[in-house]
Parts: structure tokens; sequence; C-alpha cells
């Protein structure tokens, strides 16, 4: 089942040139929103033919399943908790909240050493006090927001459910606030990182970090996109299957653009997921819990540790380093990003670093990780080959759990269906030893 991914791997693409590199991040969006993921419901056919040109992961898991942390992870290297990111940062009008440390590790600080341009537009959500902003963390240009989410529009933050009142814009370039026409955030992002891209030539590298706000809430489309699927379609999921149509389209210009300039064969793209469609009644348009968006066929969404949280969709297409059309198998982790891209650019492996190069892992000459771990507050999970603890399971609405320790076996049960904790104690022992050391040595508060 699992193909060689790899042709003849030199440690830099063909020619000895430095490669480029588009990271495309996607906000909230599930394995069951992507058409290529075996859902022929949503429309994406320009995420598709990125996976036909380059490797398709089906295991691919986020750090975290929460926006700040996964990100934290996917410019770090580091687990969340040792970058010092949990959860999701708050939102707020006083620019001060405390993300990325000064001083960090970061994939662009990295980059920048040998010799690339980098940017970043979209979602940033890793800090808005000074230090943490993208210029003081490796990034020569930003255009984007510091919030957690924004209206798509007005390019403000609206509080959505507890503490009403804390509205503020939002958009920012470089360290100057911006006022946008009313503009659909989405598109805003394709024609920003359109011209970035329209300023590159060969042989001057570059990383562009292009950050969608969607389709995280706020929930809203322009009607062409709406119109792409059909009026009897359930609201929630029309909407929902729109807003990822529209990165969809920015995806595709990107593509034909880089084909164009002739970048195509020396950009390495990669996409992800930052965690699980969610279930907050705060994205869904009727009072219900929000059932827009789809991690099937896994259990569980956004903020819980069941896979639905942060097993998602992503794509690496790499010329040069990888063949075309593969499909990879086996857990892959997003901290693993920034050393691999950096080890693409031929720079070392990034100091402090838990992820590592998965290059190896691809070509069959190194094994996958032996552990795998989360945090989310009192929740923690551990992946051992197989098998899948989860300590202080989530609750979501309709999935009560009442067991304190749930054991799976995905192989047999992706869905996480069945809890074998009670047949398999000395298992579940090794497991929980194993993550409290990982509590210990990333410097978390033992889950009680
Ligand atoms: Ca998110």
């Amino acid at each position: 089942m699992v193909p060689a991914a790899t042709a003849a791997v030199p440690a830099l693409a063909q020619g000895g040139r430095k490669p480029n590199f588009l990271v495309i991040v996607t906000d909230d969006q599930g394995i069951g929103d992507v058409g290529c993921y075996e859902h022929p419901e949503v429309r994406t056919p320009n995420l598709d033919r990125l996976a036909a040109s380059g490797t398709r992961f089906t295991q691919w898991y986020s750090n975290a399943p929460i926006c700040s942390a996964s990100r934290a992870a996917l410019m770090t290297g580091k687990y969340p908790d040792r970058a010092g990111v949990k959860g999701a940062l708050t939102s707020e009008p006083t620019w001060d909240v405390k993300g990325l440390r000064a001083g960090e590790t970061t994939l662009p600080g990295e980059l920048k050493k040998l010799g690339y341009r980098t940017a970043a537009f979209g979602k940033w959500h890793l800090g808005s006090e000074e230090a943490s902003r993208p210029y003081n963390q490796g990034f020569d240009s930003f255009f984007g927001w510091y919030s957690g989410w924004l209206d798509a529009y007005s390019h403000r933050y609206y509080q959505l459910g507890g503490n009403p009142g804390k509205i503020f814009h939002d958009l920012w370039r470089n360290r100057t606030e911006v006022f946008e026409e009313p503009n659909y955030m989405t598109e805003l992002l394709g024609r920003e990182a359109s011209s970035f891209l329209a300023g590159q030539k060969a042989g001057e590298p570059f990383l562009l970090y292009l950050a969608f706000g969607a389709p995280h809430y706020s929930m809203m489309a322009p009607k062409k996109y709406l119109d792409r699927f059909p009026v009897t379609m359930d609201r929630d999921r029309r909407t929902h299957l729109a807003m990822v149509a529209a990165v969809d389209d920015v995806v595709g210009l990107l593509l034909d653009q880089l084909k164009v300039q002739g970048l195509e064969e020396n950009t390495v793209v990669f996409y992800q997921a930052d965690n699980g469609a969610t279930r907050e009644i705060r994205a869904s348009s009727d009072g219900r819990p929000y059932h827009g968006g789809s991690n099937e066929p896994f259990r569980g969404y956004k903020q819980g540790l069941f896979d639905g949280g942060m097993h998602v969709p992503a794509i690496l297409r790499a010329p040069g380093f990888l063949k075309p059309g593969q499909v990879w198998n086996r857990p892959m982790i997003t901290m693993d990003v920034t050393p691999t891209l950096v080890a693409m650019a031929g720079g070392k492996q990034p100091e402090g670093s838990d992820g590592r190069n998965f290059l190896p892992t691809l070509r069959g000459e190194a094994g996958d990780h032996e552990f795998i771990f989360w945090s989310f507050e009192k929740s923690r999970a551990v992946r051992q080959g197989d098998w899948k603890l989860i300590f202080n399971p989530p609750q979501f609405p309709g999935d009560p759990v009442s067991d304190k320790v749930w054991l799976s076996n995905l192989e047999a049960d992706p869905r996480e269906t069945t809890n074998l904790a009670s047949k398999e104690p000395e298992r579940v022992k090794t497991m929980i030893e194993k993550f409290r050391l990982w509590e210990k040595d990333v410097k978390l508060e033992p889950a009680q």
C-alpha cells in the first residue's frame, strides 16, 4: 500500500538551485472538505491536480486540534508546548498578545540565513506583541491580520459568543494598518500572493507563506462560489464548500502563475489544513452545532484529540525531490515541515527541533516517529505505531464519552469507535508513562 514516493533525491533540486517554497495553510478545513480525499461533492479541482502532481498524505497530523498551536509547530518545527504557544491565542485590539518568543527559531528565519526572500500573507494568529510579529520572526513582508478570524468583507474582528462588544479593524501591511475596499478576504489574499509571485524570478529563492482564513468563520462566500453547489444542499455545507472553492480558485491561480513564470519546476508547494472541521455553534447559521465541515471518516472535531481534530488533508509537490502522483499512507506530522524544507534548501536541522526532515522516511531510509504527542487543555494523546491513546477524551454534542482513557488501534478501527484500554493494560501503562515523560520534557502541567 505504501509506494516508494521518491526518485533519486538530491540535497537540492535539479541544477543545484535552491527551491522556492509556497506553503499554503487553510483554516478549519476537514479531510472531508477536499475532493481528492474521496469526497466528490467538494469542488477542489486545483488541490486535486496538486495532489496528482505531488504526494498526497492520508495520515497527516497537525500538531494540535486548534489554530495557534498548530501554526506554531509549522513555523518552528517544535511541539507547540515547547514553542510556548498553547491553544488559540486571544484576539485583542491592544496588540499585546504574547505568541512566538523573541529569538525563536522559525522556518522563515532559517531560510533567510540561506538567502531567501520571505513573505507571510493572511492569518497570523501567532501573537500580536512586537516580538511575535511576522517581521520579527523572519518574514521580510506581511499582509494580513493577527486575530483568530475576521469578517471576510469589513476585515474587522467581531467577538462571536461570550464577551460581546469586542470589535476592531485588523488588517496590516508590514507595520502599517491598511484599509481595503470591502473585497472578499480569500480573493484579496489571491491578489497579494499573485502580486508577490509576479515579482519573483529564477535564481532568487523565496518562501511565500499563505494562510487563508477560510473555511473558518465568518461563514460567507460570494454568490459565484455558492452557485457551484446545488441550492438543495444543506445551507451550512453549501457555504462551507463555497468558501473552500474560493480558496481552491486561488490555489489554481498561483499554480498557473508559477508555470507561466517558469518557476514551476523549481518551486515546492506544500498545503495542509491547520486543524479539523469545527463543531462550534458560533460557526452555524441555525443555532445548532456546526455541521458545514466534514472530518469523515474520522471521529471528533476541532478542539478535540480524536483524529477528526488533527488528522487533516496535506499535499506536497516537490519537483526534483519526489515523484508525482504518490500517496503516502503512514503517519506524518506538521512539526517535520520546517526541518524538511530547510533540508531541501541545503540547510542543517534547525536548533531545538522536535520535528525532522521526513524525506529519508519517504525514501524508505528512516522509520516513522516512534511516538507522536498532542495536548489540548486537559487532554493528552499519544500515537505509537497504529495505537493511539487519549487521556481525557473530548466531549462533543451527541457524542458523550465517559471513559478517562481511550485506546484505539487505528489500523483496525480508524474511527476510534472501540475502547481497547481494558484489554491492553500493559500497553496503556507504557503509553501513559510516555506522555508523562513528554509533559515533563515540554514543561507542560501534568494532566489530571
Ligand atoms: Ca483553525
